[in-house]
């Protein structure tokens, strides 16, 4: 039996959970921007979802949230004295760049770093790269904490191999998990890993989008081969398709998903579709891979992004079934529901559909809340144990969130320094359900 798995980590959303239209070119982030959340729901129908893949036995993790409002940055910025002052200056000079700083888009794990596991790398390790996010603000002040945080759950160091988010340039702009796959027959055997990016800082691609940010580089796609130490012969690089993007495909993962042998993708997502597919037929070796390719005319890219189809999470099941998990949207949408339906049966053993609308309202759909880590029986026994789902720390969680979580919350509320205090009550109290430690800087330095 091959004990070596896929393990799913998905980001718990922080307290401060709200639509601050933050993400030009993700269209849900700017048509929810200014109105009201429920953090509270955000957390829970995150939770459900965890829950329900744990109870079909996959290997489910949670990672924690972020501190927010991100009273360090502030600073950094310029606000000064105590938290609570630094928050109302905010406020009041610059209300659009405390919303940024007090977003809660760590949630969205996929975007945490690239993860490439050892079957695959030369050294034989786990790699992880942080993503540098750099192509939003609000974003790029993620990876220290991200960084810190994988450090602390994946510590052996005689698995698990961590480096620093690339340079904080735009021309190596980095989202990590969400322009990345990995396809394989195994999990345990030797993969094939799909780079995507949307332009090359140094290159000229011919066609560029017009409308939206490229927010991955292809130097960002490179650095990241080298340093995880990836034969070349088992990589594939891919443009995005630029209509694609000014569609509001702002990752990869808005437009295709792999899992194994399978990849379901729109006919719009890589530029050279057809030779992007046969490098990797190829790489992968006869046979192996299974495509599943979803024309325009059969779901026009704008169902694509509006039902978010292709940000499902495929996963294997304990008897190599492939379950997809979907958001409910999908099922709202007749044409890809049809879709589904005629899958279903033959690519697809099962699909479960969640409520995840909290989160989808700004952008981020099932697979953009997981981190995928493929782990070997003893890589998964050396990962921080507090970290994984069972039936009694899922009960903990949604108790920890009815007590400490708001159920409404705009914009104007993050003015409130209260917003900040409950938050790192709530913070300090996860970090002892989780068995993190310390982890946060407000419980390293006085404040
Ligand atoms: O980076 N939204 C996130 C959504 C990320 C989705 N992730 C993946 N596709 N993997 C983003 O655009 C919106 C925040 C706001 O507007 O309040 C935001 O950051």
């Amino acid at each position: 039996m091959n004990a070596t798995r896929e393990a799913n980590f998905d980001g718990l959303v922080g307290p401060s959970h709200h639509y601050g239209g933050l993400s030009y070119g993700n269209v849900a982030s700017q048509a929810s921007g200014k109105s009201a959340s429920n953090p509270r729901q955000a957390a829970l129908q995150g939770l459900e979802k965890m829950w329900a893949l744990a109870q079909r036995g996959l290997l489910q993790g949670v990672l924690p949230p972020q501190a927010r409002p991100d009273v360090g940055t502030l600073r950094r910025i310029g606000f000064h004295g105590s938290d609570a002052e630094v928050v109302q200056q905010a406020t009041t000079q610059a209300p659009s760049l405390l919303s940024a700083c007090a977003s809660a888009s760590s949630m969205w794990t996929a975007n945490a770093a690239t993860v490439s596991p050892s079957a695959d790398s030369l050294d034989g390790k786990v790699h992880f790269t942080p993503a540098n996010l750099n192509s939003k603000w609000h974003r790029s002040i993620e990876h220290p904490f991200t960084a810190a945080c994988l450090r602390r759950i994946f510590a052996d160091s005689q698995h698990f191999t961590h480096h620093p988010a690339l340079p904080e340039h735009p021309a190596f702009g980095d989202e990590g998990a969400a322009n990345h796959t990995r396809l394989c027959s195994d999990y345990g055997a030797p993969g094939v890993q799909l780079f995507v990016y949307g332009r090359s800082a140094f290159g000229s691609e011919a066609l560029q989008p017009q409308r939206y940010p490229a927010r991955q580089t292809r130097e960002a796609c490179e650095a990241l081969v080298r340093l995880h130490r990836l034969p070349e012969s088992r990589v594939v690089l891919a443009q995005q398709h630029p209509y694609a993007i000014d569609a509001g495909v702002f990752h990869n993962d808005v437009i295709a998903v792999g899992n194994r042998k399978l990849l379901l993708l729109h006919q719009h997502a890589f530029l050279n579709q057809p030779e992007v597919l046969q490098q990797l037929r190829q790489q992968l070796g006869e046979g192996v891979l299974q495509v599943a390719q979803v024309d325009e005319h059969v779901l026009p890219l704008e169902d694509a992004v509006s039902s978010y189809l292709f940000n499902s999470q495929l996963l294997t099941l304990a008897n190599g079934d492939t379950l997809l998990v979907c958001a409910e949207e999908c099922r709202a949408n007749p044409r890809v529901l049809d879709y589904l339906n005629s899958l279903r049966g033959k690519l697809l053993a099962d699909i479960q559909c969640f409520d995840l609308k909290q989160s989808m309202r700004n952008g981020g759909g099932p697979a953009c809340l997981r981190l995928r880590v493929v782990l070997s029986a003893d890589e998964q026994a050396a990962v921080l144990p507090g970290v994984w789902l069972t039936e009694v720390l899922y009960q903990q969680l949604c108790g920890w969130v009815q007590d400490h979580y708001r159920d409404h919350l705009t914009e104007a509320d993050l003015a409130d320094p209260q917003l900040l205090y409950e938050s790192h009550t709530a913070l300090d109290q996860l970090t002892q359900i989780l068995g993190l430690g310390s982890l946060y800087p407000f419980q390293q330095e006085p404040t």
